[in-house]
C-alpha cells in the first residue's frame, strides 16, 4: 500500500519536473515548423542545425532585400526591433 503510494508520488514528481521539457520541446517544433523559413534560412551560424534559440529568433522575423557590395541580398531581422538576424548573399 505505501509502496503504491510512494511510486504515485514518484511518478507525479517525475512528470512534474518532464512537464516543462515536454512544452519547450512542442514549442520548438512548432517554431521549427511554422512554414515562414526554411531550416537553412533559420540556421543562423550555419552549423547545420537549428538550435531552440535560433528557431525563437525566427518566430517573430521578417526579412527585406538589401544590397551590400553590389550584391542582391536578403536581410532577415527580427519585428522587435528590426535588428538583424543573418544576410544571405547571392553568389
Ligand atoms: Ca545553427
Amino acid at each position: 500500500m505505501i509502496s503504491s503510494i510512494l511510486k504515485s508520488v514518484r511518478n507525479i514528481v517525475i512528470g512534474l519536473i518532464l512537464f516543462p521539457f515536454l512544452i519547450y520541446f512542442v514549442l520548438y517544433i512548432i517554431a521549427l515548423t511554422n512554414g515562414d523559413f526554411t531550416l537553412d534560412e533559420m540556421d543562423i551560424d550555419n552549423d547545420g542545425f537549428v538550435s531552440p534559440t535560433e528557431a525563437g529568433y525566427f518566430d517573430d522575423s521578417g526579412t527585406r532585400d538589401i544590397e551590400v557590395d553590389g550584391k542582391k541580398c536578403v536581410d532577415y531581422f527580427a519585428f522587435k526591433d528590426g535588428l538583424s538576424l543573418k544576410v544571405t548573399c547571392e553568389e
